[in-house]
């Protein structure tokens, strides 16, 4: 069989494990998509929008490691360009493709439709360079095979998204097959002088330390070091706590397990636990505004053991040239057992009384029944907002997970990429707890939901407005348009979608409603949750009011 770029670019794709891409169709990417399809091995999914698209690739990421998404010049990648940048910031990595201008186009003066009217057709990848970790434009055949490569190697290694544009007259030109997958995925050379000096740092902190504490963060899951992570918290038997983040990426059954550490609005004891430590050990953590509670709680100082993705910190030295899972591997080995902060404190298991049958439906009332519902096989998506806040209070079973988007924190993401991570791992219960006003932003990817028979169980929290704003800054701009969102299956179940749309305004109405979701195997259900505006949880308004604090600093005097 003679091969193409577009079925080269196919293999490699399913060659990394991929077994769907998402895609929106455009005239500069329709031969690209065809060629696409001859690979059997990959389902192409379609999208409503291509900032969805990008989403939908997002979440795919999450529960499958890697996705692709394939748009169309300018009028789509500039869309999808929002999710690419979520991709990067959450350390995901997702190939963007984009079909472009026929190569003859390129350096003629010809003005093309879909583009800025102007004859310079490379402003989009110069575009996304700044939101990729490799950027390539193919127009010819020839040099086809070692950009798509380069560009999917890089996002694998670093665990970043990265951007393909195919000229569209380039993607059925005939070029080689490609070559073994190993060659790929090959990991850089460990520094062996530079992983052992930062292991003995850290080894001689370690040693003169009685209280340890660990604090897990967000890009443990990306640094592939989840395992690594948790069987060096058996060798110290110390305390451990997790980053809000990083909810679902330390098991809550272990026995180091002291809840989330976040500033003022940590678990019971946690701040305490990481604010007294001799040697607090942070392994993948992001500090920012939001992780440090408005800059409030940064740990740093000679006590802090820094062991991020590609680096570690210790004693006032950096080391690198080695992987975390590496360092932690070795560290583990030697570790001694410190297990004074696990012993002195306990995990804190928050217990919400279920309020009657025929009792207003709550904040906190809706958390306890979908905590219920939670199983070692259940993916739990929360939007941007109060679910933030409801998903880190849920007590988990180990193999639950989390899915938080905590650092681009985009409204809106949740929805297309809980269909993205349910279309990746469809053997998984997915439930997704959305505020009414993100919601509004994505609504229709829901359709792709009924389209693909996904039991997507969605909890539209109705509390009729912005409430995290609320909390932070307060203004009429924060109060939204009510929708009537149960009824919205109606309209996407269409003739043949076999979609649930359910309202709950008390508690017993919940509870009905989640057995009705749990018996809807054909396709989604919206469980719309009304609740009081006022309705939210402590710690978002404890939260709220300090990034504000820290948003409203003044300029500094010149
Ligand atoms: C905005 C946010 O209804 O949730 O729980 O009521 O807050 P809560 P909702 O979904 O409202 C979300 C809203 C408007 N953030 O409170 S968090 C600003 C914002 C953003 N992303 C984009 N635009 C605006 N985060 C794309």
């Amino acid at each position: 069989m003679t091969y193409t770029v577009g079925m080269y670019l196919a293999e490699r794709l399913s060659q990394i494990g991929l077994k769907h891409h998402f895609a929106v169709a455009g005239d500069f990417n329709l031969v690209l998509l065809d060629q696409l399809l001859v690979n059997k091995e990959m389902e192409q999914v379609y999208c409503c929008n291509e900032l969805n698209c990008g989403f939908s690739a997002e979440g795919y990421a999450r529960a499958h490691g890697a996705a692709a998404a394939v748009v169309t010049f300018s009028v789509g990648a500039i869309s999808a360009m929002n999710a690419i940048g979520g991709a990067y910031a959450e350390n995901l990595p997702v190939i963007l493709i984009s079909g472009s201008p026929n190569s003859n186009d390129y350096g003629t003066g010809h003005i093309l439709h879909h583009t800025l009217g102007t004859d310079d057709y490379t402003y989009q990848l110069e575009m996304m360079r700044h939101v990729t970790c490799a950027a390539e434009s193919i127009t010819d055949a020839a040099s086809a095979p070692a950009k798509i490569d380069h560009v999917i190697r890089t996002a694998l290694r670093e665990r970043k998204p990265a951007y393909l544009e195919i000229a569209c007259n380039v993607s059925d030109a005939e070029c080689v097959r490609p070559g073994p997958v190993s060659s790929l995925l090959a990991e850089v050379r460990v520094d062996d002088v530079s992983l052992k000096a930062a292991v003995e740092a850290s080894l001689s902190l370690l040693e003169k330390s009685q209280r340890v504490t660990m604090v897990v963060g967000s890009k443990v899951r990306a640094a592939h070091a989840q395992a690594q992570t948790e069987h060096l918290a058996d060798k110290l038997e110390c305390a451990v706590t997790i980053m809000a983040a990083a909810k679902s990426f330390f098991p809550e059954d272990h026995k180091g397990f002291r809840g989330l550490y976040w500033g003022d609005v940590s678990s019971p004891g946690a701040q305490e636990l990481v604010e007294k430590s001799d040697a607090l050990i942070c392994v993948a953590p992001v500090f920012n505004d939001y992780s440090t509670v408005g800059w409030t709680a940064w740990p740093k100082g000679d006590n802090v053991l820094l062991a991020e993705p590609n680096r570690v910190t210790v004693s006032g030295k950096t080391y690198e040239g080695f992987t975390l899972r590496e360092f932690l591997e070795e560290l583990a080995k030697k570790a001694p057992s410190r297990p004074l902060t696990a012993q002195e404190s306990k995990k804190h298991v928050p217990v919400i009384a279920p309020t009657k049958a025929d009792a207003r439906l709550t904040n906190d009332e809706m958390t306890r029944q979908i905590n219920a519902m939670l199983t070692s096989d259940t993916t739990l998506v929360a939007e941007t907002g109060d679910s933030w806040f409801n998903a880190t209070r849920m007590d988990l079973p180990r193999g639950a997970r989390v899915e938080l988007e905590m650092q681009w924190g985009h409204i809106g993401w949740s929805v297309p990429s809980a269909f993205g991570n349910a279309m990746g791992s469809q053997e998984r219960q997915h439930i997704l707890m959305v505020g009414d006003g993100s919601f509004q932003l994505t609504a229709q990817e829901m359709a792709q939901m009924v389209r693909y028979k996904l039991p997507v169980i969605i909890f539209l929290v109705n509390n009729r407005g912005y409430v995290i704003e609320i909390a932070i800054h307060d203004g009429p701009y924060n109060y939204i348009k009510n929708w009537d969102y149960a009824g919205l299956m109606e309209v996407f179940n269409a003739e043949d979608g076999h979609g649930l749309g359910l309202k709950a305004t008390t508690a017993g109405e919940l509870a009905e409603a989640i057995k009705k979701a749990k018996a809807n195997r054909e396709g989604p259900t919206i469980i719309e949750c009304q609740i009081e505006r006022s309705d939210c949880t402590k710690t978002l308004v404890k939260w709220g009011k300090k990034v504000a604090a820290a948003n409203s600093r003044k300029p500094q005097a010149s």
